[in-house]
């Protein structure tokens, strides 16, 4: 008996949540943000940092295997002289966008603002000298958009962090995890105090050590403490640990694992985001030119919001600082889709139904939208299944034409032949 509490006590240590903000009630403030947040639906994520001069990826360090004292260097050289805040807000903006996720520090350990923690800063360390994420912060508020921070948990060169050393009772062998947990805690302070309006925080490489002890009670505790309304996110794969806002998923739809990533990461009941790339990396690589089409990005948008997700969809800037014309292109037209079907959008809460052979639904009030997406095999008609209420107009969203339905056992069978074809998304617009 009494091993099996031991064991059961020593399990309890090394989970997560026994690290969480235990008991934490989010205040007013942080249940509207994340109403809001629910609303926006659509964010930019950026990732931008030295890595970027090399053009192959965020994780260049580790994949052509660069030792920590030579990747250094590449601080020496970074110099974005056409870095425009404006232009990545507007082109946030244009592409219907409503929040930004910007990297300040990645596993790099570089960090992307100013900072009094480490020399290693875009400041301190290159021929740059200036903080672009100070720029942004103000180039966001003004254009009413909002910033959050991308936040590294691990980190492939600091002597405290001693990356690869075994953990042991919850620290790692060699380094200085107390050090290591201090600095995190120090330019998490400065990021939320220094830069006007941040509204999340998104950490990630927490799967470097997942037997570690991060403190997240104190982590967490912190950022609430500083701003309240501000939300946490982590990018664990795992169900949500207490203290957290949001639930953030990696290049998959909640509920589904195609990377292998998501097996754990059982759905909590806090608000979703899901986030995935216009070609195949995070960070800006010169040779991938996988880039996915405006109809697989705008099918991935929809099919986030018929789950209740939001869309982070990720652009990696180049060395200079501008954003490479095909990623450009390619959200100008996702604007342009959304300028007509944001109605369908924003605001919307997932109809939760799971998603159909032949597309998704979203829905807002009293009205609900159905997303045709994928071809119609079984003549003309689809089935909105589990719908339990009277339909006052059955409409083609684009053009208003009426459209006959039926309900039945099934649900409500919509009959589509008078629904305008459309390459993208062809929409039916339910009120009851
Ligand atoms: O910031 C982005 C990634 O760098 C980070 N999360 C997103 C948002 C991330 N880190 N690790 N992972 C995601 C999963 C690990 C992938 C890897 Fe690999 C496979 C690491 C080594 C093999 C991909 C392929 C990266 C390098 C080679």
């Amino acid at each position: 008996m009494r091993k099996l509490l031991r064991f059961i006590l020593i399990l309890l240590c090394f989970s997560p949540a026994a690290w969480a903000q235990q008991g934490y009630k989010p205040s007013e403030s942080n249940l509207k943000a994340r109403e809001h947040f629910k609303d926006m639906k659509f964010g930019l994520f950026i990732h931008w940092g030295i890595y970027s001069t090399l053009g192959d990826g965020e994780w260049v360090m580790d994949t052509r295997k660069i030792p920590y004292n030579d990747y250094k260097r590449l601080a020496d050289f970074f110099n974005p002289q056409a870095f425009n805040a404006k232009e990545w807000v507007d082109l946030a903006k244009r592409a219907g966008m409503k929040y930004i996720t910007v990297t300040s520090r990645h596993h790099d350990g570089f960090s992307m603002f100013d900072t009094k923690q480490s020399d290693y800063n875009i400041v301190k360390a290159t021929p740059y000298k200036r903080d672009p994420m100070k720029e942004l912060a103000e180039e966001c508020q003004k254009q009413g958009i909002e910033l959050r921070f991308y936040y590294s948990l691990l980190d492939w060169g600091r002597a405290d962090y001693a990356f690869k050393s075994p953990i042991v009772n919850g620290v790692p062998e060699k380094g200085d995890w107390n050090s290591y947990i201090n600095f995190m805690k120090a330019q998490l302070t400065e990021l939320i105090t220094n830069y006007p309006g941040v509204k999340g925080i998104w950490f990630d490489g927490h799967w470097d050590r997942k037997n570690a002890n991060w403190h997240y009670d104190e982590i967490y505790g912190l950022i609430h403490k500083l701003g309240p309304d501000i939300m946490i996110g982590n990018n664990h794969h795992l169900a949500p640990i207490p203290g957290e806002d949001f639930q953030a998923f990696e290049k998959d739809l909640p509920g589904n694992n195609k990377t292998g990533f998501s097996g754990d990461a059982k759905i909590g009941d806090l608000p979703l985001e899901t986030c995935e790339t216009m070609n195949g990396s995070w960070g800006f690589n010169i040779n991938d030119r996988n880039y996915k089409s405006v109809k697989e990005l705008v099918h991935y948008l929809v099919n986030a919001a018929g789950l209740d997700a939001n869309f982070l969809l990720n652009v990696g800037p180049m060395p200079n600082g501008k954003i490479q014309p095909e990623f450009v292109d390619t959200l100008g037209k996702i604007g342009a889709w959304i300028d007509k079907n944001g109605e369908t959008i924003y605001g919307t809460r997932g109809y939760l139904v799971k998603a159909q052979a032949w597309g998704t639904v979203t829905a807002k009030g009293k009205t609900v939208y159905a997303h045709v997406l994928n071809p119609v095999k079984d003549g003309n008609q689809i089935v909105i299944p589990d719908f339990k209420f009277k339909p006052k107009s059955v409409t083609a969203f684009n053009g208003g034409a009426k459209l006959k339905y039926k309900k039945d056992k099934s649900g409500l069978i919509v009959y589509i032949d008078q629904l305008p074809a459309d390459e993208i998304d062809r929409i039916v617009k339910i009120t009851y």
